[in-house]
């Protein structure tokens, strides 16, 4: 199959019995019901798996589900990701109460497109077809099948299949391709074992592609793995492109592991959560009002878990009322803003709503908060999350930059910046503005960079900040640099010492060799006086080796036995001490200072004397006037 062949996923749907797998035999060739008992009993009770190729080329993988309200379950984790419905109908019964539920399952999931498929036409009149295709559409009027194509077929003598077929070619051909470019995605369907052969998981990939060879992350449990292989529609392939019905052998995962329900990711992209915030409509057709914290069977992928629902401006909706509410779940699932999602009855098991996620990881709320209220529609409305993936993009930014990127006024950005803010969603550093997942991802860099550099300058008592910065995007500016490095301090997770960021409970430890030259050092330095020496000095006099003398130097600078004068050159702590001893002993006598006095007095060059005068007045010891200097804060 070449790169440019194009791959949906249509799934079918209707009451039991009404034709759908005989249907899907005879466009594919494959009898997806392949369970003995299936068989047995006449009726599918699993979800079944057939691709066919259509007269244009296209790849077309057909997800079939049951009928049967019993396993209505299985059809819920084969639905969510099809791109067109076949809603099959047998014409001798007409609309049936499973036709009617799935309906307002494809409805509530949104599922774009559909073809009404009238079977078993050989068991009826004409007239009979004609009145039944009114009674159809009556039914299916204000819904997103009310404009479909209506085919009337027979499945077992074939009349109409041609028809269904080109239907079905022209209705894809319209949608857009699948986001091969997005993040993996793929909701396991089923999983087994193959012996020798380790876990298979199977499902439809949403979007992006896989590899073999790639590493995947499976959530739950969220364990990364390695593809070891591939089948695509049941062949071998190298690489599993979104829309396509995938297979896939996981090297390291345990098949006990794994839950119907658990999707294949990009790893690290998307979050498990046990709780989001969401769009929530009750049906009108619901039989009873649902309170605060009802149990509800919610479905969402493939999986399926018990939630409560957590009303946050009622303690009861309506049937048919929309509301913006909290589900906690007693499980973990893979969540994604947008994600649409169905909800039953606990008891007896009934759809009795859906809804989308606006927040897949949120705080708990309080209730009865009109600011809680608000900032969810914000989030609802778009403009919020626009502005939260705009950010995503482009790092951090100021308010200016982001009107222009939005498109957005500045008092409207600035009125969302605030309410995402107490969503915990952006955060403002210095005067940019990010993510709090970027500003958290910067972070997480900023721990790893310092310990990166303990581990590879070990004397070192830290990394200078400036070399810490250079880790972050360039654009990050230095006051948000200082404050994403602030709240690391302040949380303890990094200490400051002096003019380098250290782990907090990180010490310099030199090695024996190391405490030989550092012993060299000290002693051309306290010979040296008050004549400073730096760098170059001390690879001549003291013979250090070039690649440690920096290291060396700022270990003996850290720990206070060398003070510096300006960039490169120190002076021992004792000459320094000395010195501030002559500037304290002649001020105690006189009122000025000058650069010939003071160099009387340590008896040093003109050059040495007038830099430790500079370093006493940047310590604010001395203050110059003229030519001459005037003590100012003399040390104790
Ligand atoms: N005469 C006739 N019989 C059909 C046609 N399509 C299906 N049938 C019969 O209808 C019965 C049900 O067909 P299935 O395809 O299993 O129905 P289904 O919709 O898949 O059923 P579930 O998956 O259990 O919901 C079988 O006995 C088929 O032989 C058709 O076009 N003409
Ligand atoms: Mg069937």
């Amino acid at each position: 199959m070449s790169e440019s062949t194009r791959y949906h996923i249509i799934g079918t749907a209707g009451h039991v019995d009404h034709g759908k797998t005989v249907l899907i035999n005879k466009l594919t060739g494959i009898n997806t019901d392949r369970l003995k008992e299936e068989q047995e009993r006449g009726i599918s009770i699993e979800l079944g798996f057939a691709p066919f190729k259509l007269a244009n080329g296209s790849m077309v993988g057909v997800v079939d589900v049951p009928g049967h309200e019993k396993f209505i379950h299985n059809m819920l984790a084969g639905i969510g990701g099809i791109d067109l419905v076949l809603l099959v109908i047998d014409v001798n019964e007409g609309v049936m109460q499973q036709t009617r539920e799935h309906l307002q399952i494809l409805q509530l999931l949104q599922i774009p497109r559909g073809i009404l498929v009238l079977t078993k036409c050989d068991l009826a009149e004409a007239d009979w077809i004609d009145i039944v295709e009114e009674e159809v559409r009556e039914t299916f009027a204000g819904t997103f099948l009310e404009k479909a194509p209506c085919c009337k077929v027979s499945a077992i003598q074939g009349d109409g299949i041609e028809e269904l077929q080109q239907t079905i070619q022209n209705i894809l051909g319209e949608l857009p391709p699948r986001d091969e470019d997005g993040p993996t995605r793929l909701p396991i369907d089923r999983h087994f074992t193959i012996s020798g052969f380790g876990t298979v998981v199977t499902g439809t990939l949403l979007s992006g592609r896989i590899k073999v060879g790639d590493s995947v992350e499976v959530m739950p449990p969220g364990e990364t793995v390695r593809v070891r292989e591939i089948q695509v529609h049941g062949e071998k392939a190298e690489v599993a492109r979104a829309g396509q019905r995938v297979a896939l052998n996981l090297v390291g995962l345990e098949r006990s592991d794994l839950v119907r329900g658990a999707v294949v990711a990009t790893p690290g992209f998307f979050t498990m959560t046990e709780r989001f915030d969401a769009r929530f409509n009750l049906l009108a057709e619901a039989p009873r009002p649902l309170k605060f914290r009802d149990p509800v069977h919610l479905h969402m992928g493939t999986a399926k878990v018990t939630a409560r629902v957590v009303l946050l401006d009622r303690d009861e909706m309506q049937p048919g009322e929309s509301v913006l509410a909290q589900f906690h779940l007693d499980q973990p699932l893979v969540a994604h803003r947008q994600d649409r999602f169905i909800v039953r009855s606990y008891s007896p098991m009934t759809t009795i709503g859906g809804g989308q996620i606006i927040d897949p990881a949120p705080v708990k709320h309080k209730r009865f908060r009109k600011e809680v209220m608000q900032a969810l529609k914000e989030l609802e409305s778009g403009e919020g999350s626009f502005i939260v993936q705009k950010l995503a993009e482009l790092g951090c930014v100021k308010l200016k930059e982001l009107e222009q990127a939005s498109g957005l006024g500045r008092d409207r950005i600035t009125a969302l910046l605030e309410d995402l803010s107490t969503a915990e969603q952006v955060k403002r550093i210095g005067d940019q503005w990010v993510t709090v997942e970027t500003a958290r991802s910067w972070q997480r860099i900023l721990v790893e960079s310092v310990a990166n550099y303990h581990r590879d300058h070990p004397l070192q008592p830290g990394i200078p900040h400036a070399t810490l910065k250079a880790t972050l995007p360039v654009k990050v500016a230095p006051k948000a640099f200082e404050q994403l490095l602030g709240d690391l301090i302040t949380d303890g997770q990094l200490a400051q010492r002096g003019e380098w960021v250290a782990q907090v409970d990180f010490t310099a430890r030199p090695t024996e060799a190391q405490e030989l030259l550092l012993q060299k050092l000290v002693k051309v330095y306290l010979e040296a006086g008050f004549e400073a020496k730096g760098r170059v000095d001390m690879l001549a006099l003291a013979k250090v080796p070039e690649t440690q003398v920096e290291s060396l130097l700022a270990f003996l600078f850290s720990n206070g036995t060398l003070i510096r004068l300006n960039d490169d050159s120190l002076i021992h702590k004792k000459a320094y001490q000395e010195a501030v001893a002559y500037l304290k002993a002649h001020f105690a006598n006189k009122e000025t200072l000058t650069l010939a006095e003071f160099r009387d007095l340590i008896g040093s060059a003109r050059k040495q004397t007038q830099a430790i005068l500079e370093l006493f007045d940047r310590l604010k010891y001395t203050i110059r006037k003229g030519d001459e200097r005037v003590a100012w804060k003399l040390p104790e």
